[in-house]
Order: C-alpha cells, then structure tokens, then sequence
C-alpha cells in the first residue's frame, strides 16, 4: 500500500500563551503581505529584533504557516522563529515571528551599487543563492509560486549579508495528498498522472528565476509593454510566445552561458523547462565562482528606471497570477487527442448515433 500523506513528525502546533508576552510590538510596518501585515517587533528578555506576520486565522494562513515552517532550516529562506494563535479583538489570528531581514530587497541593493560594481559573477551568486532555496523546496515538494523581487532580501546592510526568500502566501504543495487515506492502487501499476499533477507548480518558479535572471544581467525585464501600459495583447502574445532577445550594448558582454541557462528556465513550454536539479548542476550555478567578472549595466539601468521600477513589479506580480491560473487549471487534461479507451469507445457511440 501507497501511502501519501505526510507524516505528523514535523507537524508543529502554534502557542497559545500571549505573544505580547514574550515581544513587544512595534509601529515600524515593515510591508503588506498577501495575506497579512508585517511589523516590527523585539524579544522583551533579549532586545533582539524580528519581524512580525500578522494573519487572521484561516485555512489559508494555516497553510501559510505549515509550508512556512516547513521550509524553514535552509540558509536562503527567512526562518520562523515562533507561532502563536491569539485573539485580537474578537479575531482569532496567527502570528508569525520571523528573524528581521534589515538589509533591504535585492535589487534596491545592486541600484545603490556604483556603476559596474555588480559583475557576472555576482549576479551568479545571488542566482546560486536562490536557486539552494527553490531546491531545497521543491525537494520537499513545495512549489513557492511567487518568487519576484521584492520576496528577496538581505540579512543585513553589511556586505556580508545573506540573501533569503520570503512569503509563503502562496506556496502550495505539490503532491496530492490522499484525504481519504484509502490508496486504491498498488504502486507497481500506478500510472504517473494518477500520482497526481505536480510538474507545473514547479516549473512556475523557474519561469520566475528566468525573469529574476534577466533582470540580474541588464537591469530591465525580459518582457515589458511598449506603450507603458500594464498587460498588453502584445505582451501578452511575447510572454506566450517566448519572444525576448538579448539586445547590445546591455548584452553585449554577457557570457553565452548565461543566456543559454535563461533561454532553458524562459522555455514556454513548462514540459521542456529544466527542472532545478538540472539547474543546480549548469556550471554557470554550479562553479558560480569561476564566472567571468565582466562588469553588468545593471545598477545602471534600475538607477534610470527607478521610476517605472514599481510598474515592473506589478507586471510580475500579474503574470504570476495569471500562470498560477493557468497551470492550475492543466489538471484537466484536453479530450481532444486523448487515447483513453473509454473515450475511443464513447467518440464511436457517438459516431454512430450523434447527440442532439
Ligand atoms: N524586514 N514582499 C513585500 C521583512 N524581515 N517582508 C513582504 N510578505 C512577507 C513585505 C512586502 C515581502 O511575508 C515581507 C514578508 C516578510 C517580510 C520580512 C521578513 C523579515 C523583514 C510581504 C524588513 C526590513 C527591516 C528593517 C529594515 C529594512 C527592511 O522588511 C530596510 F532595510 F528596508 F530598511
């Protein structure tokens, strides 16, 4: 017998005692979630600063938090600290404290960079640093879903910081968990469609380190609107398409491995996608520290575009909610040119006595 569900080892229970307690809850709102706000707090034994997730108790918050937690323990991904279920006039929340990331979102760091300080080898790193995240992840079958640039920030202003992903609001487990607890098959014969969908959820967060790529090496978007306007039918045919390029003099430097490595992770086809296994073994990830040094127009060009930066964001924030759509919605699989024998038969019924 199968079993599928994972096992209650790990599961961890939110505290029930008073956070306020323990912390003391500050002013400084550090950012708006997609679930919940983020404060500032500090520990009232140890002064030590952290960051506070507010959210109001909910299936959804709960599995926020589960995946959260779950995910906490690699170096690149903001660790939990503690959970507490308390009630806050009248509502039931979950409160989650976070260790306090105080040195900024990644791409605010390499604007404030002076020019051609950011090289290729550096934005190898930071690329190598996000990717021991997504793998250590997607080995335990979570798909993050929402990985953009302001989800990515540093540790500390000191150049020694270490760069963490954050917000599991939209985190989802990819494999199908079975709630009946009844597997109706052996796993000999099991067919792998039957194990359930979980490739696309997955492949969103290497389109997403593409676009992350991208932006790195040039300091713009692979996709953007000519008009200036959010989504347009343009664009929006470009990004189905796969249509970006690699234009002088912002490319003209950059090594071939790297725009091979992007064009792998921006394959339109999710099917063809390099997985992050394949990934973490491209030397340009793998020997990130033998990468050529050669100067990026980066901090350049986020310096002059600071302007529309927020518009960038959106238009990510956009399109990965529009995959998370989409790929949710492959589960169902198109009839059209199945080879299900009950299809076959039914096509021929079907043939002989049409339907009204
Ligand atoms: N520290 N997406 C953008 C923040 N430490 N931030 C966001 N979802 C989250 C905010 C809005 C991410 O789950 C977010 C979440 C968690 C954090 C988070 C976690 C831990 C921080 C929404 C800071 C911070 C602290 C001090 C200074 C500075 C930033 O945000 C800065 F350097 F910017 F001044």
């Amino acid at each position: 017998m199968l079993k599928t569900t994972t096992s209650n080892v790990n599961d961890r229970v939110p505290k029930t005692t008073l956070l306020v307690d323990d912390y003391e809850i500050s002013n400084t709102v550090l950012g708006l979630g997609i679930n919940g706000k983020v404060v500032q707090c500090s520990n009232r034994k140890t002064q030590q600063k952290y960051a506070l997730k507010v959210l109001l108790d909910n299936p959804k918050a709960r599995r926020e938090v589960d995946l959260h937690w779950r995910a906490s323990g690699c170096r690149h991904i903001v660790n939990i600290i503690d959970v507490y279920e308390n009630t806050y006039s009248g509502n039931k929340c979950l409160l989650v404290v976070m260790e306090c990331m105080e040195g900024g979102e990644l791409f605010q760091r390499i604007q404030d960079k002076r020019d051609g300080a950011f090289t290729e080898r550096e934005a190898a790193q930071v690329m190598h640093d996000i990717c021991v995240a997504v793998h250590y992840l997607h080995s335990k079958d979570i798909a993050h879903r929402d990985l953009k640039p302001e989800n990515l920030l540093y540790t500390t202003p000191a150049p020694n910081a270490i760069l963490k992903l954050t917000d599991f609001g939209f985190a989802k487990e990819t494999l199908i968990k079975d709630t009946l607890q009844t597997p109706c098959y052996t796993p000999y014969y099991v067919a792998p469609e039957v194990l359930g969908p979980e490739k696309y959820d997955k492949s969103c967060d290497i389109w997403s380190l593409g676009v992350i790529m991208y932006i790195l090496l040039c300091g713009f978007p692979p996709f953007y609107s000519n008009h200036g306007e959010a989504i347009s039918p343009g664009m929006r045919s470009r990004i189905r398409t796969g249509q970006y390029d690699f234009p002088d003099p912002e490319w003209r430097n950059v090594s071939q491995a790297a725009k091979d490595l992007i064009k792998g992770m921006l394959n339109v086809n999710p099917s063809q996608r390099l997985t992050i296994v394949q990934v973490m073994r491209n030397s340009w990830i793998a020997q990130y520290t033998q990468v050529p040094q050669t100067p990026l127009h980066t901090g350049r060009m986020l310096k002059e575009s600071e302007d529309t930066w927020p518009e960038v964001q959106e238009e990510m924030t956009r399109s990965l909610a529009t995959m998370r759509v989409d790929y949710d919605q492959t589960h169902i699989k198109p009839l059209d040119n199945s080879e299900n024998n009950l299809l076959k038969r039914r096509r021929k019924l079907e043939e002989i006595s049409p339907k009204a």
